[in-house]
């Protein structure tokens, strides 16, 4: 069977929608860090359809910061690939708007020569959690082994960070025009803090380039959602199947899509307004729901429920006692500490989610939303426990499932998933050996994983919670533990 390319689009059956404007026609003017399925199926579709709408130069260089596989996909594909959304009746559609794709390892002066090229206006970012190298409070990590790896080298940058700050430079240098920088990861005030990050690593290098980002480069906050699973072989054997080609870049995620950006934008822009983006000029609301609502029951669901010895998000929903728990937990501990809603109601929105949750189309992984849990349950569920500690209470289910999260990493299920958590991983040995006594290995493995703030570790009801859970997951296991939890409320 053929490859899907320029060639072979036009023996893809007619219903199957593909880009309606002219691809040739259409030059580069965003570059994307991070070419993974998420950019693929969200910003990537936004930004065709609104090329789709009302033209504009805004073809996508998509650059992997790593990894080799989806450029060298891309670019035997022309940049073409599979989008399938995945709801009541599952559809195909082919996506264009990539026109050049590069693995920044291997060519790391092309992706500068991208970033510094007139023509490029916008950067926008999915890096995950880890690729702002901050620390729990917020800041660069200047101690981070990419970061210093980049200030020693940085023509050859491996961080993001170093990319953007080395970019910035030779267009101040060459007085061009400076970038937008949008972030789109699941962190809160991704656009202040990618700009903290910017600025704290250019300090080190240059004051005046500090201050150049600090006053001229513009970052918006933003925030994200679809859910889109890994691609697995029953879902590509579908696709290829309906389009008749083989495709190696194809990407699935559910029907449901947002995206809300702080108006901040110049006026250059796609016309992203035109095609459901948001922009509006305190994105807070969306932004605190979103993690503590939906990535906090995804994180929740994860590890409490591989533990359980589940698989799915839609297993874990319709399993009844942690559906419960979930749910409980979105209503005392999550909606309570949301500051404000901006005409969102946050119950209708967990009941939305949850039905999203619940969707049979999309076979989500819950070992996909347990990786790097070090990253994720700071942002997801530290600010429930955070919110109650101020009144003096102690949130037991976020700190239940902070509890399954350190179990589940020290001690994984004998079957199924094991953790991934690149950033724990890197601390190897001086993570505390299991050997210690239950209690002593639990509080210096927290301590150790340099991932709790302050003001929630010092609390010592906090600290005891989570460790008596821990203690009561390898005791009686998930199930019972986490039924008990009311009794010590
Ligand atoms: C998930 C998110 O993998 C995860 O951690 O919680 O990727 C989630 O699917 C998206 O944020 C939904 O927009």
């Amino acid at each position: 069977m053929t490859r899907l390319c320029e060639q072979t689009l036009a023996t893809i059956p007619a219903d199957i929608a593909r880009p309606t404007y002219d691809r040739g026609q259409t030059a580069v003017g965003i570059v994307h860090l991070g070419a993974g399925a998420f950019f693929r199926g969200h910003q990537a579709v936004y930004t065709e359809d609104a090329v789709a709408r009302e033209g504009g130069n805004w073809g996508i260089c998509a650059v992997a910061l790593h990894s080799r596989g989806t450029v060298q996909a891309l670019r035997d594909q022309n940049g073409l690939y599979t989008l399938a959304i995945c709801d009541q009746r599952p559809v195909c559609r082919i996506v264009g708007i990539i026109k050049e794709a590069i693995c920044a390892t291997d060519e790391p002066g092309r992706v500068l020569q991208r970033l510094s090229a007139r023509e490029t206006k916008i950067v926008t970012l999915t890096i995950t959690e880890k690729g702002y190298a901050l620390t729990s409070e917020g800041r660069l990590d200047v101690t981070h082994a990419d970061i210093q790896h980049d200030l020693q080298t940085p023509q050859r940058p491996k961080s993001a960070i170093g990319y953007l700050v080395a970019a910035c430079r030779l267009r101040q240098q060459r007085e061009i025009p400076p970038l937008t920088m949008i972030s789109c990861d699941n962190v809160s005030s991704n656009g202040d803090k990618l700009r903290s990050a910017c600025v704290g690593y250019a300090k080190q290098v240059d004051a005046d380039l500090a201050r150049y980002i600090a006053e001229r480069v513009n970052f918006p906050n933003s925030m994200v959602d679809s859910i889109t699973p890994a691609m697995d072989d029953d879902m590509l054997a579908k696709i290829t199947s309906t389009t008749g080609v083989i495709d190696h870049a194809a990407v699935q995620r559910e029907e449901f899509k947002q995206w809300v950006i702080e108006d901040k934008l110049p006026e250059d822009v796609p016309a992203w307004a035109s095609v459901g983006v948001i922009i509006c000029t305190d994105i807070a609301a969306y932004e605190q729901a979103k993690l503590t609502i939906l990535n906090a029951a995804h994180s929740s669901l994860a590890y409490l429920g591989l533990l359980a010895g589940l698989d799915t998000v839609e297993e874990a929903i319709h399993f009844a006692p942690l559906r419960r728990f979930v749910g409980d937990m979105i209503i005392a501990e999550s909606i309570p500490a949301l500051d404000y809603c901006q005409g969102l109601d946050p119950r209708t929105y967990w009941s939305q989610i949850q039905t999203r949750f619940e969707n049979p189309e999309l076979r989500h992984r819950l070992a996909q939303i347990s990786h790097d849990g070090s990253q994720k349950i700071p942002l997801r569920i530290f600010p429930l426990i955070r919110f109650a500690a101020q009144h003096d209470i102690v949130a037991v289910r976020a700190c239940f499932v902070v509890a399954a999260w350190i179990h589940f990493y020290t001690v994984p299920p004998a079957h199924g998933s094991k953790p991934v958590d690149g950033y724990l991983d890197t601390l190897g040995t001086s993570l505390p050996s299991s050997e210690l006594a239950p209690k002593a290995h639990i509080e210096s493995f927290m301590r150790a994983t340099g991932v709790f703030s302050e003001d929630i570790f010092s609390l010592p009801k906090i600290r005891k919670t989570i460790v008596y859970n821990v203690e009561a997951i390898s005791a009686k296991g998930i199930l019972t533990a986490m039924n008990e939890i009311s009794l010590h409320e």
